[in-house]
């Protein structure tokens, strides 16, 4: 199977992503032609992405050689089974407070006998890049089981929530982190919450995972020991860009 994060991450290579929020397969295969990335993350939970989308922009990133991440608006099983049956590489599941809510999502997106997964993985082949009959046999041990640390009792539970068997990564928000504590963003209780959560997922052997809405701070989270950054949003790049050209055009 094509699963670039997995290898990456098992080579103790850097998992370099970013953050899609808008539909349509160009955005993805244009960003993706810089080079250097190794999974996008589709977002489903915020931004302009439906499940629909789902299929065009998972073929769209498998084809330019990096793995389709996708974030379902909740944990909810069939979300799960929506993102997973258009083949997507890995699925994240925003505010995981306690094991509980991470056995779940491990639950949603394993066949039985380990999980509970529906059957229908039509689509997933090519993604995956196997063949169908393969799919069956390679996908509770390739996919990537992603929650998000992003919530008090999250950061709380956090010890607990790593040791869960199947769970692959520990995704830190850091925008709602600083929100559901009522902290300062980048301030002493923000910082603590974020090391408390990088040195769980490593002493449980997981993946550490964190937003960056820029490259310079994900170098520094990579640095700091993160094994997987984003490195930029789609839409705001776009803004960002076109912002600097009107500068230039009108001399502003
Ligand atoms: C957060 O920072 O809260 C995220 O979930 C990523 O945008």
């Amino acid at each position: 199977a094509k699963t670039y994060l997995r290898n990456a991450l098992q080579a103790k290579q850097p998992g370099l992503g970013f953050w899609c929020t808008l539909p349509g397969a160009c955005t993805i295969s244009t960003v993706l032609a810089t080079g250097g990335f190794n999974w996008v993350l589709i977002d489903a939970e915020h931004g302009a992405i439906t499940d629909k989308d789902y299929f065009d922009l998972s073929l769209a990133a498998t084809a330019a050689g990096a793995s389709p991440i996708i974030r379902v608006p909740w944990n909810e099983e069939w979300m799960i089974k929506r993102a997973l049956d258009a083949g997507a590489h890995g699925v994240m599941t925003p505010m995981c407070h306690n094991a509980e809510d991470a056995k779940k999502i491990v639950s949603f997106s394993k066949y039985p006998p380990t999980g509970s997964r529906g059957y229908g993985p039509m689509f997933c082949p090519p993604v995956f890049g196997c063949k169908g009959s393969e799919y069956d046999s390679q996908a509770d041990e390739k996919l990537l089981v992603i929650v998000q640390i992003e919530s008090r009792q999250g950061v709380e539970n956090v010890e607990e929530i790593a040791k869960v068997p199947g769970l692959d990564v520990l995704f830190i928000g850091p925008f709602d982190l600083a929100k559901q504590l009522n902290v300062q963003f980048g301030g002493e209780e923000h910082e603590a919450a974020i090391a408390k959560t990088l040195k769980a997922a490593h002493d449980a052997g997981k993946v550490a995972a964190i937003f960056c809405s820029n490259g310079q701070i994900a170098k520094q989270r990579l640095d700091q020991g993160f094994d997987m950054v984003s490195i930029a949003v789609d839409n705001a790049c776009l803004a960002a860009e076109m912002e600097r050209q009107m500068g230039f055009a009108t001399g502003t």
